[in-house]
């Protein structure tokens, strides 16, 4: 038998921050295709949409007015996943039908007045001032909650409902199953080897160098060792930070600076506006800001859901849903393919062709 080799032999691999294992098959990636491989038709956006109630100057359908904003707008979720006010459930000792109180508050942000726009495509300082707010709206929130869950969900193909450039925000009064098993994993690494998991991964990525895409002074972008979505990355510091609100002047426009490097090779990989989830996990705040948190490393993740094509999307089920993950393109492929990509935005490529 030949030699293991990872770009070609099935194998699993382990996510030590979640405590799961991913099914890597790279052999699958040479089956014949015979599916839809053409890139769909961009989409018509109006720069302005009298009907979208995120943009300025409109009329949300409860009736509140959008002001005429020519930045960032944060407002209230309309429809509100967490309300601060509800009844708690009884306690029960039933091992088996166990509930707990759940408070907290839901907020939508604009990242910019035209719904034309994406992150990529926005300037550094427009993107700098959505890393702001970002900032800030953890520090403001954080001080009830104990978790503060910012999120994008960019796409028709992720249920984004809406094409304006916006973010989510769900502050809870609970750290959320992701959060917690994190907090778990991490604490439990740093007691013992004496560093944060997420510092160590880092610095032996950029060692090994195959699963890195982009680096700056101040951030390194990567595919996860682990990871489960064909294109799946994530972006951390590579100083020590535990809060998105710790982040230096400098390290803010460096992040601004690599988030559009790198939602820009998003983009020209099918040229198209890449659908993904994205978030920010940190240390936990509330309650919990004052406990040794320093197992923790700030980090966003991007999930993006698309596989060979615009439209040729991996679904999670069967086997996903009932054994474990599985991927066919291998991290060390998916880096490759990124890092090869131009770091400016096609828009912009032709524009100044
Ligand atoms: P997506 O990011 O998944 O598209 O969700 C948009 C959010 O915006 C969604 O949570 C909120 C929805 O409740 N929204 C309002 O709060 N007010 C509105 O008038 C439209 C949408």
């Amino acid at each position: 038998m030949s030699a293991f080799d990872p770009t070609e032999h099935q194998h699993i691999r382990y996510n030590p921050l979640k405590e799961e294992w991913v099914l890597v098959s790279p052999h699958r990636m040479k089956r014949p295709w015979a599916g839809q491989m053409e890139k769909p038709d961009e989409e018509n956006i109006p720069r302005h949409d009298p009907k979208n109630p995120l943009c300025p100057r409109n009329t949300r359908p409860n009736g509140k007015v959008n002001p005429d904003y020519d930045g960032t707008f944060l407002f209230d979720n309309d429809f509100p996943a967490l309300l601060t006010d509800v009844p708690e459930p009884e306690k029960s000792d039933n091992p088996l039908f166990q509930s707990a109180a759940a408070r907290g508050t839901c907020q939508v942000m604009c990242f910019h007045p035209h719904t034309d726009v994406t992150l990529p495509v926005m300037s550094q300082s427009e993107v700098r001032a959505v890393i702001d707010k970002w900032a800030e709206i953890n520090t403001d929130l954080g001080k009830k909650f104990d978790w503060v869950q910012i999120f994008e969900n960019k796409g028709a193909m992720m249920g984004c409902s809406n094409p304006h450039p916006h973010c989510q925000v769900w502050a809870s009064s609970f750290m959320p199953n992701e959060a917690s098993v994190k907090n778990r994993t991490q604490r439990t690494y740093m007691e013992r080897y004496k560093q944060p998991l997420l510092l160590d991964y880092v610095k032996q990525e950029l060692e090994k160098k195959d699963r890195v895409i982009l680096q700056n002074d101040h951030w390194v972008w990567l595919v996860p060792y682990w990871a489960v979505w064909p294109y799946e990355t994530m972006l951390l510091p590579r100083r020590h930070v535990l809060r998105i609100q710790d982040l230096t002047d400098t390290e803010r426009e460096a992040l601004a600076d690599m988030m559009k490097k790198l939602l820009s090779k998003y983009d020209n990989l099918f040229d198209i506006s890449f659908p993904y989830s994205m978030g920010w996990h940190g240390a936990p705040t509330g309650k919990l800001y004052e406990k040794d948190n320093q197992h923790w490393q700030l980090h966003a993740l991007y999930y993006p859901p698309l596989l060979r094509s615009a439209t040729v999307k991996k679904f999670m089920v069967g086997y996903e849903m009932l054994a474990q993950s599985q991927r066919d393109l291998s991290a060390e492929q998916a880096a490759e393919k990124l890092r090869n990509l131009p770091d400016v935005h096609y828009k912009l490529r032709t524009n100044k062709g």
